[in-house]
């Protein structure tokens, strides 16, 4: 009889079946607690933190991703596969891509300070990428201890509140509203964002003195463009939640989602659009258009609405 000889599919089901079981044997849960240049650090459920590398064609991988990894026989950590994904923020970069920050988010901080001084189409941008990501978004203002008459440039509250945005100020500096801000972060997975210099690692450093987070000395915030945090990095806090520092973002495009309009990421806009005559209504130059009559009887804050059409005019439809 001739001898049988295994076909390439059979051999193939056979080494996928012997992988599972190797897989199964080895593999552990565990979360991503940074990735910086090919390095990626995992945090087990054991509590260990491991140095692992990754199969390739698993895409990008994540601060706060939830990962199946494998350990070799030469004792080697992999990251076999990235779990679900309950949501991703994600931005465009100075080149059109579009980039992963953070996974598994239960809300953006979107950090300003007195100094740099606020810039307001910056926050807008993080706020319309939040809502067409579905992510809870709030706004802290910090280093309020350098608050004074001349400097006080921007009447956040008066804009945010009214919106549904909680603001919150601080001062790691005087401790001033520090207690709110450990409150915020208290049992959920939370993510600062900011310009370079807003102090986002020197709040997490507040609530986490022993660990060492590298912070700008004065003369290095003073420099232009310089970003003192590399890469995000995920902490766990002694109240219960994790943090996610971020690195300062010069520029942050919104991702864009194209299935929607950009109007939904404008909670005002979104109320007022249902009264406007046309359901496409860009609330640009068409009649009876409910948003911008709403805008001259100063229902919608002016710099809202100019930040919406500039962003209408950087997507091409303005
Ligand atoms: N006066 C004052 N200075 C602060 C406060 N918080 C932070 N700073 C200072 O601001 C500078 C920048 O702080 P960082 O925490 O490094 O800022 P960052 O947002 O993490 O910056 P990147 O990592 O570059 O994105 C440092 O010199 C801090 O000491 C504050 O509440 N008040
Ligand atoms: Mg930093
Ligand atoms: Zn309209």
């Amino acid at each position: 009889m001739a001898k049988r000889r295994l076909s390439e599919r059979q051999k193939n089901r056979i080494q996928a079946a012997q992988l599972e079981v190797s897989d199964s044997a080895e593999h552990q849960h565990g979360i991503v607690v940074s990735h910086q240049g090919g390095r990626i650090l995992v945090e087990l459920e054991s509590g260990n933190t491991i140095d692992c590398k990754i199969k390739s064609n698993l895409g990008n991988i994540v601060c706060g991703d939830r990962v199946a990894i494998e350990t070799t026989a030469t004792r080697e950590h992999r990251v076999l596969a990235i779990l679900a994904r309950d949501n991703l923020l994600q931005r465009v970069d100075g080149f059109g891509q579009v980039r992963a920050v953070a996974a598994n988010i239960g809300q953006l901080v979107v950090c300003l300070a007195v100094t740099p001084e606020p810039n307001l189409y910056l926050l807008d941008q993080y706020l319309l990428s939040a809502e067409q990501q579905h992510i809870e978004a709030c706004i802290l203002l910090n280093k309020i201890d350098l608050l004074n008459d001349t400097n006080d440039p921007f009447a956040l509250a008066s804009i945010y509140t009214p919106l549904g945005y909680r603001l919150l100020s601080t001062s790691v500096k005087t401790g001033q509203g520090m207690d709110e801000f450990t409150a915020l972060l208290t049992d959920q997975v939370s993510v600062l964002s900011g310009v370079s210099g807003v102090g986002k690692s020197s709040l997490t450093k507040w609530l986490l003195p022993g660990t060492d987070i590298k912070i700008a000395s004065i003369s290095e915030a003073n420099e232009e463009g310089r970003h003192t945090t590399r890469a995000s990095r995920l902490y766990h806090l002694p109240a219960g939640g994790d943090l996610i520092d971020t690195p300062g973002v010069r520029g942050f495009n919104p991702f864009v989602d194209k299935d929607r309009p950009l109007a939904h990421g404008f909670r005002e806009i979104v109320k007022f659009a249902e009264n406007c005559r046309f359901h496409n209504c860009l609330h640009l130059n068409e009649p009876d258009c409910a948003v911008v009559e709403a805008l001259a009887k100063g229902k919608i804050a002016e710099s809202r609405y100019l930040n919406y059409v500039k962003m209408q005019e950087q997507a091409g439809t303005g």
